[in-house]
């Protein structure tokens, strides 16, 4: 017997020693998480810091897994996988090799002290909205579709990364 298939968003983020290396790399390990597989990945995001302007631009991404984890499993591989990263937390909203949220999973509600579901900045942020619109237009938070929520937030020093060579 198997636990059925969950459907989860995680939103990633770094603005330290190679941020695109960084989020380009999880986004191959969260295809390799216990119990879980990626089923699509946004572009690449270079975006402005929200939050203090004294750090580096970040590079943001959303990936879309799905999982027979709890959602509380897959938050503790997400942590240590940005351990694996070097992550050290330093001051709130400070510069991070890894940064990844839980931003949605199933349709789920949780407000737990280590974990509150719908990731609760998130229809704030067009460094998360952007992405995960991209991948799931139609989806809808709070009866809205996400791609209606993206829209009327200031894209403002967010734009996709462009490939490197060719
Ligand atoms: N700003 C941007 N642009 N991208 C992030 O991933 C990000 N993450 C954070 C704070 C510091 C709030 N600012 C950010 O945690």
């Amino acid at each position: 017997m198997s636990r059925a298939e969950h459907h989860a968003w995680i939103g990633l983020g770094s603005n330290l020693d190679g941020p695109r290396e960084h989020v380009a790399r999880a986004l191959e390990e969260l295809d390799r998480l216990p119990l879980t597989r990626r089923v699509a990945a946004s572009r690449l995001y270079a975006s402005r810091p929200v939050g203090p302007a004294d750090q580096p631009d970040y590079v943001n991404a959303v990936a879309q897994l799905a999982t027979r984890l709890s959602p509380l499993a897959l938050l503790d591989q997400l942590q240590a996988l940005e351990q694996r990263h070097g992550r050290v937390r330093g001051r709130r909203w400070g510069p991070r090799t890894l940064d990844l949220d839980l931003l949605l999973y199933d349709d789920r509600r949780l407000a737990l002290p280590r974990l509150t579901l719908p990731h609760p900045e998130m229809t704030r942020r067009a460094f998360v909205l952007v992405p995960l619109a991209e991948l799931a237009p139609s989806l809808t938070l709070d009866g809205q579709p996400l791609a209606r929520l993206a829209a009327g937030l200031d894209r403002d020093g967010l734009a996709p990364v462009l490939p490197t060579g060719g």
